[in-house]
């Protein structure tokens, strides 16, 4: 049986959970595995059980590939589930805690948290949202946008988040597709000490022209400001503070059905227009909260702090729904890691206390990059587990993160999962879960996750006969909160991720199983490389790459080359600590054996180039596909998602003048 790609670095590094932090852990009995294996559906309907339902469901599961239905007949409600249930138990607990980006903070306790989701609630009925309609949110990262959303789960209108980051046309673009009814916004936000003018993004986007939009509510964050001017178009634009103000505190949580739309979220891809991702309530809301108590181990006297924005489906489920539905306290910052110092993320941890920390690869590699004097000066003793989402991290990242953020003492869970799984899906339990740097370890009780090659055939060992494998990462089993499919677009959600292995979900990602069965994921299968007949990983050479003690940051890409069909080309960022004297070319020579050295010479770059910047998406993905581009002189294609266009420019500039 033949391998898709061929896996070459080996790890050997391993952290078994402390024995203090698994006789506290929620989940510390590994028998859960084959419990949950033995009869998923029982499993997960452990867990809906603890949601409150309305009308209990009578089937716990349908599924015909590409279409599942969970909890069915089931009514409940997510804001109930979120905030009502909690506001009756523990009516004074802080639900959010909030830090402004210029140091401003606020608690809103679930009591509290419950007002205002109703208020806002009714503000959005009073404007002609009905159940069934679809709100768009572009705001900053403030306690009002998750607000928003949950008012629109409590009347049953469904939200679709735009990060506040994304551009008028873009905006545009989402609320055309979902034919929004209303966006919610805000005057402004902040980020690096200057204002994002999100209103008059909105009045752009309404400009160029989106029918369905009737209404605006716009939030005051920042006031009156004379660098920020604030047009409000009569009937049409109206103050939050004006509305929320004349609102009642009273609205009954609609009573929706399971399978009823919870929201729509906007993913990119590197081609075609973005995908509208949908998600439904009940099996939703059982896989984030289940997830969120046995991955991220939350507890009661736990604050959370997950560093995404809730643009990207990371602040749907472990801001606001994951945590939320366990009646959790939860940490929301507004601005940049850097701002007004780079250990504004360790100041926040000191002050408030935290004591889960859950960010991405891209902010730890920028973390090391800046070096560990920023979170050495601060006091991140109450930290007591750390998570990783978005990308591979590569070990010596991962290391470093468990060392310089954790002390040494915090189990690190590096989760793999999309906006599509809605939830975890290979990820440490760490109660339970011997660690190995760089690998997410093994999947979640009751998914079921497996390797296929390029033939379609499924190469994952049967147990017992365990040997490592590389090649496509696929899910063989239903899961509560999967998505539904792409916002009126059924065909290309089947073409998309359920054609390559017909009825099997098909993730697009690479992976490695090893003989102990942990996945190691190698990156989107669009940029494995194909070196003189061998398919490497970005994601490994990148690791190899990280692991010399003069770089910070890298990307790799497979560059055409006419012999070896592709070679692979560098992009380097340096440590801010690391001295090198003399010349470049002698760091570069050195850098290119040390990848030889760390996977073999198959995987020794052809070109290292050292840069400052790595073209990323706005959630902090490196784009490869621009760096192809670059190296192989094409015109750049789509670079809408981008978070900084100049980027590739500079880079552009560089490779040209080197060659
Ligand atoms: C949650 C989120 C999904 C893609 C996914 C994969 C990459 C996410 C990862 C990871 C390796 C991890 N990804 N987590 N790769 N290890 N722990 O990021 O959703 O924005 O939809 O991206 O991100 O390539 O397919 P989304």
């Amino acid at each position: 049986m033949s391998e898709t790609i061929q896996t070459l670095l080996s790890e050997e590094r391993r952290f078994a959970p402390s024995p203090e932090f698994a006789a506290q852990a929620n989940a510390n009995d590994p028998a859960i595995y084959e419990r949950a294996d033995a009869d998923y559906e029982a499993w997960w309907k452990g867990w809906a059980d603890q949601l409150d339902w309305f009308e209990p469901y009578h089937t716990v599961c349908e599924f015909k590939a590409p279409n599942a239905k969970w909890f069915l007949g089931g009514k409940l409600n997510a804001a109930y589930n979120c905030v009502d249930r909690h506001a009756e138990r523990t009516p004074d607990k802080r639900a959010i805690v909030f830090e402004g980006e210029p140091g401003d903070s606020r608690t809103i306790t679930y009591r509290e948290l419950k007002d205002e989701v109703s208020r806002f609630a009714n503000a959005l009925m009073q404007l002609g949202v009905e159940r069934g309609d679809r709100v768009c949110i572009y705001m900053p990262m403030v306690p009002e946008l998750a607000i928003a959303m949950l008012a629109c789960a409590r009347i049953g209108a469904a939200h679709s988040v735009v990060f506040g980051g994304f551009s008028a046309d873009s905006l545009q673009e989402r609320t055309n597709d979902a034919q929004c009814k209303v966006i919610v916004t805000a005057d402004g936000g902040w980020r690096r000490g200057s204002i994002v003018p999100l209103k008059r993004t909105v009045d752009e986007a309404l400009e160029k022209g989106c029918p369905s939009v009737h209404k605006v509510i716009v939030l005051e964050r920042i006031g009156p400001d004379a660098t920020n001017p604030v047009a409000m178009v009569s009937g049409r634009d109206i103050w939050w503070s004006e509305i929320v103000s004349v609102q009642s505190t009273d609205c009954p949580c609609a009573s929706m059905d399971s399978e009823d739309l919870l929201y729509i979220l906007y993913t990119s891809g590197s081609t075609g227009k973005p995908k509208g991702i949908t998600h439904t309530t009940g099996g939703y809301l059982t896989g984030t909260m289940a997830t969120s108590k046995l991955a991220l181990d939350l507890k009661d006297d736990d604050l959370h702090f997950c560093t995404a924005d809730c643009g990207w489906v990371t602040g749907h489920s472990y801001i606001v729904y994951g945590p939320m539905a366990c009646g959790a306290t939860v940490l929301m910052y507004e601005g940049a890691p850097d701002t007004p110092e780079k250990d504004r993320f360790w100041r926040i941890i000191e002050k408030h206390r935290a004591t889960i920390l859950y960010t991405a690869p891209t902010a730890i590699r920028a973390f090391m990059k800046w070096g560990a004097e920023y979170p050495r000066r601060c006091d991140l003793s109450s930290l007591r587990l750390l998570g990783s989402v978005g990308e591979p991290i590569n070990p010596e990242a991962w290391i470093w993160y468990q060392e310089e953020i954790g002390g040494g003492r915090c189990p690190v869970i590096d989760t793999w999962w999309q906006t599509e799984t809605g939830a975890m899906m290979i990820t440490p339990l760490p109660g339970i879960t011997e660690t190995k740097p760089g690998s997410a370890t093994r999947t979640f009780p009751g998914i079921s996750a497996r390797i296929y090659n390029e033939e379609g055939m499924d190469i994952t060992p049967a147990d017992g006969s365990r040997h490592e494998v590389g090649g496509f990462l696929v899910l063989d089993r239903p899961w509560p909160s999967m998505t539904r499919g792409i916002f009126n677009d059924p065909d290309r959600f089947e073409k998309t991720y359920w054609s390559k292995f017909p009825g099997r979900y098909f993730a697009g990602d690479g992976a490695k199983l090893d003989e102990d069965g942990y996945f190691w994921l190698l990156g989107r299968v669009d940029d494995i490389m194909l070196v003189a007949g061998h398919n490497i990983s970005t994601m490994e050479v990148e690791s190899a790459l990280v692991s010399h003690p003069a770089v910070a940051e890298a990307a790799v890409i497979g560059k055409t080359h006419e012999l070896k069909g592709q070679a692979i080309a560098a992009f380097v960022i340096l440590r801010s600590d690391h001295r090198h004297d003399g010349d470049p070319a002698h760091l570069v020579n050195e850098i290119k054996a040390h990848v030889a050295h760390k996977i073999g010479p198959i995987a020794r770059p052809d070109d290292v180039f050292i840069t400052a910047e790595l073209p990323k998406t706005r959630s902090g993905k490196i784009m490869r596909r621009l760096l192809r581009d670059v190296a192989e002189g094409r015109a750049l294609g789509d670079t809408t998602t981008l978070a900084d266009p100049n980027v590739v420019a500079s880079l552009k500039d560089k490779y040209e003048s080197t060659e």
